[in-house]
């Protein structure tokens, strides 16, 4: 993530990826504070053994096309919901990409933070069955949580 004031956000990709049993660090790489940390986990994260990077970031939101831009890995970006303009600006500036460097860009906000987290699980998935059952034990169990009438308990 950019900073920590998106922790708030992120978390809720954390939780998700410890509920499916996923091994993710957590870190503070910042586009414009900390280019040169920027530079170094990107290029580093193939060798480091990374498979997914999800990366979550506001405003004027660069961290995720940068990201994409120095490694192969898949690059999820999560626009972070700003105050100035509640994450419109983040989500332009993340899903505008032009051609040739793609980032998958999520929703604003605490769903796409969410939905990071189940992509990078699906993407991870083809290659783990064990990850795979998971996924789909979690979203049988979603499934079965909606309820047919709204007062229902499911
Ligand atoms: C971006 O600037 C961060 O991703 C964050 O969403 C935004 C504001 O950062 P702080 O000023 O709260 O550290 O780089």
């Amino acid at each position: 993530m950019g900073s920590r004031s998106d922790h708030e956000t992120m978390r809720h990709a954390e939780a998700m990826l410890t509920e499916l049993a996923i091994p993710f660090e957590y870190q503070v790489v910042s586009a414009h504070r900390t280019p040169d940390r920027m530079i170094a986990y990107a290029k580093t994260a193939v060798e480091r053994g990374l498979r997914v990077i999800i990366a979550g970031a506001g405003g004027a939101a660069h961290l995720p096309g940068m990201v994409a831009a120095l490694t192969r890995l898949p690059v999820l970006g999560v626009p972070v919901e700003s105050h100035a303009l509640r994450g419109q600006d983040s989500l332009l500036s993340i899903v505008q990409m032009p051609a040739g460097i793609p980032v998958g860009t999520l929703a604003i906000g605490k769903a796409g933070a969410i939905n990071a987290a189940l992509l990078a699980a699906a993407i991870l998935a083809t290659t783990d069955a064990a990850l795979a059952a998971r996924l789909d034990a979690l979203r049988a169990a979603q499934t079965a949580a909606v309820p047919e009438q709204p007062g229902e308990n499911a």
